[in-house]
């Protein structure tokens, strides 16, 4: 059986390799750049861009290996719905989703901070999740489109480390999914916080599951497929 070589032992990848999905976690300009969400809150956004290349190479590998490639943004409705108050006011940051800033409103699905940042932007026919939670399970039909395409692997990447993208791993795991978090392809504001999070989803064990390089997955990628 072809594995990944991985942490805490190698990840066996499945019979049929389009069962297993890239999942690329909130690369959007709201994260990425000055005047977005992250900068809002206060954080060093200039951090995050450090896995922009690798996170290109592996999206050119699934796309020409045709396998499934799913990517999300953290997103509200533009009447802010589906925003509780709790999320919209927690530490009274200088702008508020919703809020008019420089790339448009805040965290609003459609304005032009919302966008997946260029590099990784998806092409017609791949798909986007838009989430208004951390989780990429939560209120959206990403469950119901990996069971129609039969996918039981994901390889998990984007940002934030802590956040969003262990948030989603968790949910996926308690779902039944084989995930693989790519330690170069997810960055954090906080590189603690990052590192605290490898240790943790593959400590027991693998109770979330495993962590791998681009370079691993890559690696085992072609073993299936020749490329
Ligand atoms: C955050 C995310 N950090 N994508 N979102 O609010 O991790």
């Amino acid at each position: 059986m072809a594995a990944i070589s991985a942490q805490p032992f190698d990840y066996p990848l499945p019979a049929t390799l389009s069962q297993a999905a890239l999942v690329i976690i909130d690369m959007q300009r709201d994260f990425l750049e000055p005047g977005g969400f992250g900068d809002a809150l206060g954080n060093d956004v200039g951090l995050l861009r450090a896995i922009v290349p690798t996170l290109q190479q592996l999206l050119a590998a699934f796309r020409s290996l045709e396998l499934p490639i799913f990517q999300t943004t953290e997103s509200h409705r533009s009447d802010l719905a589906d925003c509780p108050p709790s999320k919209r006011l927690r530490g009274n940051p200088a702008l508020k989703i919703g809020d008019p800033g420089p790339m448009g409103r805040i965290l609003i699905e459609g304005e032009p901070g919302n966008a997946i940042i260029p590099e990784l932007a998806p092409l017609p026919g791949e798909t986007v999740i838009t989430k208004p939670g951390k989780g990429a399970f939560y209120n959206t039909n990403l469950e119901f489109l990996l069971k129609t395409h039969d996918i039981t692997h994901l390889i998990i990447t984007g940002v934030t480390t802590e956040v969003c993208v262990q948030t989603t791993m968790r949910e996926a795991n308690d779902r039944g999914y084989e995930c693989l978090l790519v330690e170069d392809a997810t960055e954090s504001y906080f590189p603690e916080f990052k590192q605290a999070t490898l240790e943790m989803v593959r400590a027991q064990g693998g109770i979330v599951g495993w962590t791998a390089t681009a370079e691993q997955v890559m690696a085992g990628l072609k073993q299936v497929k020749g490329a």
